[in-house]
Order: structure tokens, then C-alpha cells, then sequence
């Protein structure tokens, strides 16, 4: 394995070509990127990426959500492969790594060790997951919880996007086929999972190193408040006789805040990125405005406790503005752990390349936190200039992002004998 390591030979030109090429299959302009589930730009982004990975030989496959799976067969097809991989789905005007480093960089990891002459007893697939971003159905990770079976049927069935179509109307517009069941993969498909990813915080660029290696995961949660007044004639009701649903919400929106910050912990983070307000005419009183908030932390107990209080507080906003209220938890995930083996055999990499490396947590979900629950699994982390990410400016150097493919290939070159 030490030979396959210092025989690796990563070829960040075309790696950056692919990634620009795909940065500029986009709903907005370059170097913003939009790519919102089974629209025509996301579409044509997997179609590109099947043309990259037919010319790396790889063995394509999607299932019946459009999770797509290049698959580089090993020596021994009777034990389950090793997988690696993450998402190209982008939310709105977002930047152009977030995602397609694991993608592409996961497809040139694969291509390095070809090159290397490296034959893999396990198999080994680059992984592609569908909508790891929540802004078509309001959570993220839908491909790899389906995978992972963490969502039941039922809440399945009754997913809408904002225009009221169904996953399975929308799955079916983008030519996927099967029943969601037969998507799910049982525990163990993998023998382990590898992610690579920008870290999307700054943590690595003050260290001054170039990996970051990932023990555990955030857990998200994300709820949704609905605040409801009676709204009128911005002219003719009088102050006195309003029951305004914006006030509730402002005031639900500074607790959102004001709670995160009230745990004393870092890791506690919380975020109102999501107002709707109708009618939505400037003369008009608000009658509904609906709230989407992020809650994570690294540490479940103080998870839920943020969201429980953040739910009161909305509920007493509600009630101070005369207004009506409800709310729905729309998921609550577990942190994940990583794997130690998986941590060991990714340190012993970047020891036989000469990276200098960090233990780290993840901030941000991945779809590495459902991997978690059917394998082993964890993840590699590049520095993001500044710490920007889901913004147009998100930025990682092609010399960061081959230093990141170098030790995905020698993991799963290690992984995969
Ligand atoms: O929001 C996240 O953590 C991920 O980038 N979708
Ligand atoms: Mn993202
Ligand atoms: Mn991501």
C-alpha cells in the first residue's frame, strides 16, 4: 500500500476542468451556482458526469431516486466494495465545490490509482447522491437517507415541493424507475465509506494544514413555523386592531438567535433561513408568514434542547401578537461517529504522503451521516478560503483539492485490498 501512496500521480489540471466544466452547468451565472433537484441544470450536470465516468471505465447504475453509482469492479466480486463520493446538487447561488470535490475528486482518485497500476480486491463506487441539499422538499440528505432507510414510506409519499409536486411525480419527470424501497441498501453494502469534502468553515486555513480528518458529524434538525394573523388593509386597519404575524415572527426569530448563543457552546448553531410571507403586498397586512429554521449540534441532547426551546418561543410570540400558531418538526437526525478504523487507515495515509492532518468535527451535514448508519464510515476535509461555502466566492486551490484526492486514494487503496 505505501508503494500504491507514493506512486500516486493526481492530475489537478483536468481535475480543475471538470470541476469549472461543471460549475458552469448552472441556473445562475458562473461562478455562482444553482442546481436545485431534477431541474434541466441538474439533469445535464449527471449527464455530464456519466460521460466522465463511462471514460474511466466505471460501471453506471442509478436507482429509483437517481442516486447514481460508478462502480470500478475488483478481483473478488463476492465481498462488498468499498464506497466513496457525495452530491452536486447546489442550493441557490451557491459556490462550486461544495459537493463536486468528492465527486470528481473521488472519480480522479479512482483514475490515479488506475494510473498507478493499482488493482483493487474490492470493488470500488464513486457515489453521486441525489438532493443532499434541502431546497426542493425541505431537508437535505433525501438520497442517502433512502439509501440508509431513515425515512418511512408514509413521510415519503407525503413529500411536496413549493409548486405541490410529489418525489414520486418528480422522480418520475427525470426518468427514474423502482419503487423508493428498492433503493435502500442493506446494512453493510459497504465495507466502509469515504467522503471528501471542502470543509466550508476555517478552521484548516488558520491551522495552516491541508486535511482535515472527521471524527463525527452534526446532527440537523429542521423545523417549521407557521404564524397566522388576519391580515386587512394596510390602510384602513387601525394599529390597535392588528394581530400581525410578522411581529410573532421577528420576535421568534431573535429567540432563534438568542438561544444558540445562550448554550455557551460553539458547536450550537442555529439559523432562520427560510421567511415566507403572504399575502406579500406592501399594502397589505401580513396573514401568514412561515418560518424554516436549522438547528445542529454536535451534541444530540443540546440539539433537541435548542429546539424545544426555540418551539416555545414561537408559540409565545404567537400567543403576545394574538396570532395562530403550529409548527412540524420536519427532521431531527443523530450525530454521527466515525468509524476508527476508517480514522486510522485515512491518518496512516496521510502519514505516507507527508500531509500534516486534524482531527475535526463537521459543522456542516453530509451524506456521510447516513453512510454512518450502514458502514463504517468518515470523511476528508480541504481547507475553504476564508471558511465561505454556499456563496458564490466558496474557493479551494486545485493544489488543496489534489492534496485531498491523494489521501482519498490511498485510503481507499488501503480499504480496498
Ligand atoms: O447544510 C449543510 O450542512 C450542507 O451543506 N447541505
Ligand atoms: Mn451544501
Ligand atoms: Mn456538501
Amino acid at each position: 500500500m505505501t508503494s500504491t501512496a507514493a506512486s500516486l500521480t493526481i492530475d489537478p489540471l483536468r481535475l480543475s476542468a471538470e470541476i469549472e466544466a461543471l460549475a458552469q452547468i448552472s441556473d445562475t451565472p458562473y461562478p455562482s451556482v444553482t442546481r436545485v433537484l431534477f431541474t434541466e441544470a441538474d439533469m445535464r450536470a449527471r449527464d455530464y458526469l456519466k460521460r466522465c465516468y463511462a471514460e474511466a471505465g466505471l460501471t453506471v447504475r442509478e436507482d429509483a431516486v437517481g442516486n447514481t453509482f460508478a462502480r470500478w469492479t475488483g478481483t473478488d466480486t463476492h465481498v462488498a466494495p468499498v464506497g466513496t463520493g457525495s452530491h452536486t446538487d447546489a442550493i441557490p447561488n451557491a459556490g462550486r465545490f461544495d459537493g463536486v470535490v468528492g465527486v470528481l475528486g473521488g472519480l480522479e482518485a479512482i483514475r490515479a490509482l488506475q494510473r498507478a497500476g493499482f488493482q483493487p480486491r474490492r470493488s470500488i463506487e464513486l457515489v453521486m447522491f441525489t438532493a443532499e441539499e434541502p431546497t426542493r422538499f425541505g431537508f437535505g440528505c433525501l438520497g442517502s437517507r433512502i439509501m440508509a432507510g431513515s425515512l418511512s414510506p408514509e413521510k415519503l409519499a407525503a413529500l411536496r415541493d413549493k409548486d405541490g409536486i410529489s418525489l414520486d411525480h418528480a422522480r418520475a419527470t427525470a426518468g427514474c424507475s423502482g419503487t423508493l424501497a428498492s433503493a435502500q441498501l442493506p446494512l453493510k453494502y459497504y465495507s466502509a465509506f469515504v467522503e471528501l469534502h471542502i470543509e466550508q468553515g476555517y478552521r484548516l486555513e488558520r491551522a495552516g494544514l491541508p486535511i482535515g480528518v472527521v471524527t463525527a458529524i452534526a446532527a440537523p434538525a429542521t423545523l417549521r413555523v407557521q404564524l397566522t394573523g388576519e391580515g386587512g388593509h394596510a390602510g384602513a386597519v387601525l394599529m390597535p386592531d392588528r394581530h400581525d404575524p410578522v411581529l410573532a415572527a421577528s420576535e421568534t426569530m431573535l429567540a432563534v438567535d438568542r438561544i444558540a448563543r445562550a448554550t455557551g457552546n460553539l458547536n450550537s448553531v442555529a439559523t432562520c433561513g427560510l421567511v415566507q410571507v403572504l399575502p406579500g403586498a406592501v399594502n397589505s397586512i401580513p396573514r401568514d408568514v412561515t418560518l424554516t429554521i436549522d438547528v445542529r449540534d454536535i451534541d444530540l441532547a443540546r440539539r433537541d434542547g435548542m429546539l424545544t426551546d426555540i418551539r416555545a418561543a414561537a408559540r409565545s410570540a404567537a400567543g403576545k401578537y394574538g396570532c395562530g400558531w403550529s409548527d412540524d418538526v420536519l427532521n431531527a437526525d443523530a450525530p454521527a461517529r466515525c468509524a476508527p478504523e476508517i480514522l486510522q487507515a485515512i491518518h496512516a495515509s496521510c502519514d505516507a504522503l507527508g500531509l500534516r492532518y486534524q482531527d475535526m468535527t463537521s459543522r456542516a451535514y453530509h451524506d456521510s451521516l447516513f453512510m454512518a448508519l450502514i458502514c463504517p464510515t468518515s470523511m476528508i476535509f480541504v481547507p475553504s478560503q476564508g471558511g465561505f461555502s454556499h456563496r458564490p466566492d466558496e474557493f479551494t486551490k486545485p493544489e488543496e483539492i489534489a492534496d485531498g484526492v491523494r489521501v482519498l486514494a490511498a485510503t481507499l487503496a488501503r480499504l480496498a485490498e
